[in-house]
Formats: structure tokens, C-alpha cells, sequence
């Protein structure tokens, strides 16, 4: 027979090693709070802490992932889309390195791009759209930052291949290129193409003829508009479905949205205007005519917290919407803002003699909306935004609620991009405050354990370790740190709204005068 006191020893013991434990599990698979950082002041001090973080996460993909497209921070490797890699995450990143001053880091990136990067790889073919933004984008931006004439060299050399995908009956890409070939495979429904990414390569193309005094990319980007404004069948509202058929210039299906393959093609139509110095292009005209039919046909407001919405038309226009946003469609308050306001601060913007009720209007459209973005975060359990949100239009659930399959976090920009081109606008602190708690966030919970180095999440109500997925995209260092940087920065001479045009990766191109006098459709 065991003794009483024995057995009461035992258990004991094994109280005494279950109390003990269960802060251990608690620690080991939760992510931790940096000490401090939330309650740092001062826009000089969280801006510095913004790029110690940027250098942080950096040297960490700069130790484990060199030189490669991918990188995955907790295997710590990376991937290559091509054979010898195509500088996607080094190309994306350099003129934010070049915006913080990173001087070394720059060096280290110019060698790779002067010695390992080239353009002649014909293993795979690449996206049009994605090249174009981020590494044409990136190449553009470094060589006006730097005016290191390598740069404009390489973003020649890949317009010249890219400019294969362009080859077809209407001028509008093909998704797909080999640069190495130039040429494209034949796939099944190759002929339908996304809408945003065929209007997401004007503001690239027309700079590079700017650049070079040779007009070939400044007409394949006014061809590409001629298609894509063309279609009379959508010309009435603004807004298109978004697939457009490549063969015969007409949108295919009903499904309008300002989510994914939507997008870019609405910022884009402002932003070509801008760039050329807000001149009242066709692009300005087209930008307009969809705002109206944005609230015409997809604003909506939540009851009975009035939060503004963007929903989808999966049916086309005269069917329901779907109380469904993106969090991609959160470039829209700082696109408005900045269309409102053409760059300028808001009480300026007020005073001049083209202001009217149409810019107050999607000024109060802007700021509604940023609240929504900010919702977004603010209601999760990390303090970080879910992929998709549905918006409550029964009152049975919460305003705004997330489906367990949306909740995972790419680090995006879009909602730290608005809050950016907002507070330069409207001086608002606010906006400051919202971006730093959302900086805090990722600090929190996006930062490995016991590593400096930043990475996706799973689900954004989740706090735990396992919880985090193995990506860092390279948008995080090209766009969602610059943005953050960039809203603590003071200096608002540096990259003025006024004379700079963000391409759609935070690549920050100078506006630009027609000066080869091309026709602009
Ligand atoms: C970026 O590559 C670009 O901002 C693009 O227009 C949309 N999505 C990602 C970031 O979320």
C-alpha cells in the first residue's frame, strides 16, 4: 500500500510543476510586448525607432536571404522567382535605404545590382505588372534619388524586354513575359487579364521616356488608356469589371470592385494626372467620373457607428453589393485626399479658386474612410488588420467583423500609405497617432521571438508564436516602413505632395512636364 503522505507529496509536486509551467508555455507561445516603445514621444525619436527597425528586419534578410526574390525569416532562406534571382526584394527596398540615409546598405545593394543582376534568364517568365511596379518602379526612383546613372541603365534594359508582353492586338500586356526570350507561353484564358494590373504601368513607362527622350514606352502607356477607357459599355459610371479581355479591348463579366485586380487601375488614373502636374488629362476626367460612381454605387455606411464602407458588385450594377472590403481598398482615403487637394495642404487647397463642394465632398469621403481603415486594426486582438473584413448590414454580428479563412496579416501599406498622405495634407495628429499604434502592432506581434527580423501572421486574433506565417514581402520594407517613416517626418519639403507622384510600390517619381510633346489621350 502507498503511504497517505506519499501520494499527497506526489501530488504536490506535480501542482507545484504545473504552476511553474504554465508561464513558461505562456511565454514561450506568445509573442512578447517590446518594452517602452509605446509610450516613445516625439516625431524625431518614433521616426528613428521606425528606421532601427527597418535596419533590424533588413540585416536580418541580409544575413539569411541574400539576394534572393523570397524570404522566408524563420527557415531563414530565401527564393528565387528566377535562376539567378531578380532583385525583387533588394531593387524594392533601395530608394527606402536611400530615404533614410542607409548609406552602407545602399553600397552593398548597388554591388549586387552592378555585379549579380541580369535581365538575360530565360528559365521562367515573370508578372508584367509586378516587375513593372516594383523593380521598374524601384530601378526609377534609385536613379533619381542617386542619379547613378547603373540604375537607369538596368530599368532600360528591363523596359526593353518587358515591352514583349505589349505585343498583342490591342496593346494591352499579357500577364506574363519571359525576359530572357521576350516572348510569353500560350496558356488557357490567357486572353483575359487583370484590370489593375494592365493599368498599373503608365506612370513607369511614360517616366522612362522622360528619362531617355525615347517615346516608344510613353506610346505603349497612352495605348494601353485608349483601351482601357474605351469600352462605351462602362463609360457612363466610371466603374469597370475587373478582367478586361486583351484580344478585343472589352471588359469581361459583371464583378466590379476596388479590392484585388481592381485596385491600382482607380489610383492610377489619378496619378497619371498627377504626375503631369495635375493638368486636366483625360485620366483626371476618368478619375473623377469613377469617384461619382464609387458613391453612387459602392459607398455605405454601418449603423449605428457610421462607418463608411467600400463594398463589391460581384453582379454587376444593378445587383446587391457585398459587404465586403479589402484591406488593399485603403489606398482610397489618401488617393482622395490627394486628388482634393492635388498635394497641397488642405486649408491652402481651401482658398484657391477651383475648390468647390466636389473636393469638400471626397475630402469628408477621405476622412470617413481612414476612420474604417483604422477600425480595421484597432478591433483585433493584435491591433492589426485582418486581409478581408465583411461589414454588418443585418445587426446581428459586429460592425465590422472578420471570417476566420481573412484573418491573416501581409504587413501591407495601404492603411499607414493613407495615413501618411493625410496627415501631410490636413496636419491632423491624429493620423500620426494611428500610425504609430499600428507601428506598435507590428512590434508586438509581427516580430519573431528572440530575432530582429518581422514576418506575416496567420490570423491577426491570435497572439501566438505559432500563429506567425514564414514570409516577409518586400512591400514591407519598400512601402510599409517608408510610409511610416515618412508620416513622423517633419520636413515636409522632403518628397513634396505637390511635385512627387508615388508609383502604386511607394516609388517616388518627380512630376513631370510632356516633353516630347506626345499625345496624351
Ligand atoms: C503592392 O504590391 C502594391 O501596393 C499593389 O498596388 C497592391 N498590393 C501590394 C501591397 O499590398
Amino acid at each position: 500500500m502507498v503511504k497517505r503522505r506519499t501520494v499527497k507529496y506526489f501530488l504536490r509536486r506535480i501542482l507545484a510543476l504545473f504552476v511553474l509551467c504554465v508561464p513558461i508555455y505562456y511565454l514561450y507561445t506568445t509573442v512578447q510586448r517590446p518594452p517602452g516603445y509605446t509610450k516613445l514621444k516625439g516625431s524625431t525619436r518614433r521616426k528613428a525607432l521606425i528606421k532601427k527597425t527597418f535596419i533590424e528586419s533588413w540585416t536580418d534578410y541580409e544575413t539569411y536571404g541574400w539576394g534572393k526574390d523570397e524570404y522566408y525569416p524563420i527557415i531563414k532562406r530565401g527564393r528565387n522567382y528566377l535562376r539567378k534571382g531578380m532583385g525583387w526584394m533588394i531593387i524594392d527596398s533601395l530608394d527606402t535605404m536611400m530615404i533614410m540615409g542607409l548609406d552602407e546598405q545602399v553600397l552593398r545593394a548597388r554591388e549586387w545590382v552592378n555585379n549579380s543582376l541580369t535581365w538575360n534568364q530565360d528559365d521562367e517568365e515573370v508578372s508584367v505588372f509586378e516587375t513593372t511596379i516594383r523593380i521598374l518602379g524601384g530601378l526609377l526612383s534609385s536613379y533619381h534619388l542617386s542619379q547613378d546613372k547603373l540604375y537607369l541603365d538596368r530599368a532600360v534594359d528591363l523596359a526593353d524586354r518587358l515591352l514583349a508582353a505589349y505585343n498583342t492586338s490591342t496593346g494591352l500586356p499579357r500577364s506574363n513575359v519571359n525576359l530572357g526570350t521576350r516572348k510569353s507561353r500560350k496558356r488557357t484564358r490567357e486572353y483575359f487579364v487583370s484590370t489593375a494590373e494592365s493599368g498599373t504601368v503608365q506612370m513607369e513607362l511614360r517616366y522612362l521616356s522622360y528619362l531617355t527622350g525615347d517615346p516608344k514606352y510613353w506610346i505603349t502607356a497612352d495605348k494601353t488608356m485608349e483601351v482601357l477607357l474605351g469600352d462605351a459599355t462602362w463609360s457612363h459610371t466610371g466603374l469597370v469589371p475587373i478582367t478586361v479581355n486583351l484580344i478585343t479591348g472589352a471588359y469581361v463579366g459583371r464583378n466590379i470592385r476596388l479590392g484585388s485586380h481592381g485596385d491600382s487601375y482607380y489610383e492610377y488614373l489619378l496619378k497619371q494626372d498627377l504626375q503631369l502636374f495635375s493638368s486636366g488629362t483625360v485620366y483626371r476626367k476618368a478619375f473623377d467620373l469613377s469617384v461619382d460612381g464609387i458613391i453612387e454605387y459602392l459607398l455605405n455606411y454601418t449603423t449605428p457607428n457610421h462607418f463608411a464602407y467600400i463594398a463589391e458588385l460581384p453582379g454587376g450594377l444593378e445587383h446587391a453589393q457585398l459587404p465586403k472590403m479589402d484591406h488593399l481598398v485603403c489606398f482610397l482615403p489618401g488617393t482622395l485626399m490627394w486628388g482634393a487637394t492635388n498635394g497641397t495642404s488642405l486649408e491652402a487647397a481651401r482658398t484657391s479658386k477651383n475648390w468647390g463642394t466636389r473636393q469638400e465632398r471626397d475630402v469628408k469621403l477621405a476622412q470617413e474612410l481612414m476612420r474604417t481603415c483604422y477600425e480595421m486594426y484597432n478591433m483585433t486582438a493584435t491591433g492589426l488588420a485582418p486581409e478581408i473584413v465583411f461589414f454588418d448590414v443585418d445587426q446581428t454580428k459586429n460592425e465590422i467583423y472578420s471570417k476566420r479563412r481573412d484573418q491573416h496579416n501581409l504587413m501591407r501599406p495601404e492603411t499607414v500609405e493613407s495615413l501618411f498622405i493625410l496627415y501631410r495634407i490636413t496636419r491632423d495628429e491624429i493620423y500620426r497617432e494611428w500610425g504609430w499604434n499600428i507601428f506598435v502592432s507590428f512590434l508586438r506581434y509581427s516580430r519573431l521571438p528572440g530575432r530582429d527580423a518581422f514576418t506575416c501572421l496567420d490570423s491577426v486574433e491570435s497572439k501566438k508564436v505559432k500563429d506567425q506565417r514564414d514570409k516577409t514581402e518586400s512591400f514591407w520594407f519598400a512601402e510599409t516602413l517608408k510610409y511610416l517613416y515618412l508620416l513622423f517626418e517633419d520636413d515636409f519639403s522632403i518628397l513634396p505632395l505637390t511635385n512627387y507622384t508615388f508609383n502604386t510600390e511607394a516609388h517616388p517619381f518627380p512630376n513631370i512636364e510632356n516633353n516630347m510633346d506626345l499625345y496624351t489621350v
